[in-house]
């Protein structure tokens, strides 16, 4: 499919459980935390939490990012210096990524078909590396009716998104448990790399002026919830 690239355990055992190991460290500083859907107050299956200069959050509100963790109002931790190598040697991206979005699935966890469009740098690419349990992620089109497929991913895998599938709806449609030791107290961890902002755009437009900064549909299931 253009605009996907996979690599299938891009990262050997020993880096994934150190990156396991500095991610828990870090998310003992920034707590997961269960989102909820805009609007609705619906929660989310998964639990997140963010690095990086920027957290992309769901609240009632809707989509959008921000600086600071929802319960610490303390800055998010920093990226890894392991995931920052590995968007620098996968990505042709020249700047870093803003945000790190960590998704832990556990106990049946899951994420709707959805869009990410809450970048204004939609030229960068999504780095995703997954690790402990397998998964199946389904990803499809640029309409929510477009044909999907279906792929297995496996820990250390790493994805990126780009290009014509930049906007392409995908999710999670469930985690085989069991399938990875990799994470303390099992479940799958995703990581998600993303340039937020465009380095000289960061103006805000007529349009962002608006009080919701997401362009994402605020419908009922239209969502990852
Ligand atoms: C395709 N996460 O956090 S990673 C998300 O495994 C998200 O937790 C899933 O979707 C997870 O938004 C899937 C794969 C992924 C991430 C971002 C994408 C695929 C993408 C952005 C555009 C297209
Ligand atoms: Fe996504």
């Amino acid at each position: 499919m253009p605009g996907i690239r996979l690599w299938p355990k891009y990262l050997e055992p020993a880096a994934q459980r150190r990156l396991v190991a500095e991610i828990f460290d870090r998310i003992a500083t920034a707590p997961l935390y269960r989102p909820v859907m805009p609007v609705s107050g619906k929660p989310f299956s998964v639990l997140e939490t963010n690095l990086g200069s920027l957290g992309w959050v769901s609240d009632v509100h809707g989509y959008r990012y921000e600086p600071v963790h929802r319960d610490t109002q303390l800055p998010w931790p920093p990226i890894p210096g392991l995931l920052l190598e590995l968007w620098r040697d996968l990505t042709a991206y020249p700047e870093e990524p803003e945000c790190c979005l960590v998704n832990l699935y556990r106990g049946g966890a899951r994420m709707g078909l959805h869009q990410d469009r809450d970048e204004a740098a939609l030229d960068a690419p999504v780095l995703s590396v997954s690790l402990g349990d397998d998964a199946l992620f389904r990803i499809g089109g640029d309409t929510r009716k477009a044909a999907t497929r279906s792929i297995r991913l496996h820990s250390g895998d790493v994805v990126m998104f780009g290009g014509a599938a930049r906007l392409a709806f995908h999710g999670i449609d469930r985690v085989i448990e069991g399938t990875s030791s990799c994470i303390p107290g099992g479940g799958r961890l995703n990581l998600t790399l993303r340039r937020v902002g465009v380095p000289g755009k960061n103006k805000k437009t007529p349009d962002q002026g608006a009080d919701r900064a997401s362009h994402a549909p605020l419908r009922a299931g239209a969502g990852r919830g």
